[in-house]
């Protein structure tokens, strides 16, 4: 099987090669039998031929057209015969995930560079594809603040894995179709980056959204059957979960950047992870986890000394919002970073960690060990079904429903745990940047 592993990256060549050794074993097999029968070796053959094209039609389709549930279903052995990463990769269909994010630099709140660390981390340990990361144009206040560019370049080049970005519309989403086909091509470019993503990926494709909402918005009005047809889950991490509006505590600051936005999102057709970021939103004294909010907040130092120190230095570059061009060397030569007094000393509020792990079908005990399957009974967060319905303003109300239901909403099911937990998940799965 030595030649079929060596071309097993092209798949044609594959088929070809994989095909023939089957034949030869299988007119082995088939000769013995039916010669002791007395069948005529002429007709035997003829049979034989016509099992070959078919098995081979069969495996082309499955291959040519990527139809990897098939695949698996007719030739579960051709895995483990073939050994080619690229058919293998296929055969396990990738979770893939464009990752969108208000990631500044100097920074506006330094969790997203948290956040994409997590992403890269989940990349870089083989769990996920990093499809592309979308940067929301940036807000004027606090004013001077630019896509960060120079922190996706930085984790691209520590895990190997250089990855597409673009930039937000600049131009609020609103409901009215005109403003939306009037939109420049620059303003476009977010929502064509994640039409494009929908359209290249071949498994299940998600999206996570830990900024604004408005490019996600404009590409589910552009195509909705792309997100209906492609979009495996839109995990959107914002918003404020108490079931009771009036004890939501008021708008919520991704919600706020384009409520209409927001509000529209609920109405793509695709499962909808709903991740609200707080329960009932207070001032950042009083911030607290509870049952239907993400927050949780942790103190920088537990789990910045844990990681490599080239992580570290990404973290301690960006938390010290230096804008030097030259942004390799630093990473390099890390000697100092880490001591950083501010770094280590500062809490860091957090909210979108609990997703990226339930992406890939995993979950957080209570000790914070990453354990397997979303719907583990010792997990510490889950989702339920719901219906959501969100007016104008983004102010939104829920209630249970049945399995049948594609929105979900994120429960903290052990509050005492979720921070303690979710900090030491978070460290663990950063440790996969080395
Ligand atoms: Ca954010």
């Amino acid at each position: 099987m030595r030649s079929v592993e060596k071309h097993a990256r092209s798949g044609t060549v594959f088929v070809v090669r994989y095909a023939h050794h089957r034949f030869a074993d299988v007119i082995g097999e088939l000769n013995m039998k039916w010669s002791s029968t007395g069948l005529n070796h002429a007709v035997s053959l003829g049979a034989i031929a016509i099992i070959w094209l078919g098995w081979l039609a069969i495996l082309g389709y499955c291959i040519l057209a990527r139809n990897h549930l098939a695949c698996s279903c007719f030739f579960p052995d051709t895995v483990a015969m073939s050994g080619g990463k690229r058919i293998i990769r296929r055969i396990r269909m990738p979770i893939r995930l464009l990752h969108q994010t208000d990631l500044f630099r100097p920074y506006a709140d330094p969790d997203d560079h948290w956040d994409l660390a997590c992403v890269y981390a989940l990349a870089a340990s083989d769990q996920l594809e990093l499809g592309g990361v979308l940067v929301d144009f940036p807000p004027d206040d606090p004013p001077g603040i630019s896509p960060d560019v120079t922190g996706i370049a930085q984790l691209s080049y520590l895990t190997g894995l250089p990855t597409h970005m673009a930039v937000g519309s600049s131009v609020p989403y609103t409901h009215d179709r005109a403003s939306l086909a009037a939109l420049p091509r620059r303003d476009r470019a977010g929502a064509e980056f994640l039409l494009d993503y929908l359209r290249n990926s071949e498994g299940p494709a998600y999206i996570s959204i830990v900024g604004s909402c408005r490019d996600l918005a404009i590409a589910g009005k552009l195509d909705p059957d792309l997100f209906r047809n492609k979009c495996a889950g839109i995990y959107l991490n914002a918003g404020t979960g108490h079931p009771d509006v009036a004890k939501q505590g008021g708008t919520e600051y991704n919600v706020m950047v384009n409520a209409a936005a927001y509000a529209a999102t609920f109405d793509i057709p695709c499962p909808i992870y709903w991740m609200p970021c707080f329960e009932t939103l207070r001032d950042y004294s009083e911030r607290k986890v509870e049952r239907f909010g993400t927050f949780y907040r942790f103190k920088q130092s537990d789990v910045l000394l844990k990681l490599s120190p080239v992580l570290q230095s990404y973290f301690t570059y960006s938390l010290e919002a230096r804008t030097d061009a030259r942004y390799l060397q630093p990473l390099l030569a890390p000697k100092g970073d880490a001591s950083s007094q501010y770094t280590l000393r500062a809490d860091r509020d957090m909210w979108c960690t609990a997703g990226f792990f339930h992406m890939v079908s995993q979950a957080v005990d209570k000790a914070g060990k990453i354990i397997a399957g979303s719907n583990a009974d010792d997990a510490i967060f889950g989702f339920r079904p719901v219906d959501i319905k969100c007016d104008p303003n983004g102010v939104t109300t829920w209630t249970n429903a049945g399995a049948e239901s594609n929105r979900f909403l994120f429960e903290v099911k052990d509050p005492d745990s979720y921070a303690s937990a979710m900090t030491a998940a978070m460290a663990t799965l950063l440790g996969n940047i080395q």
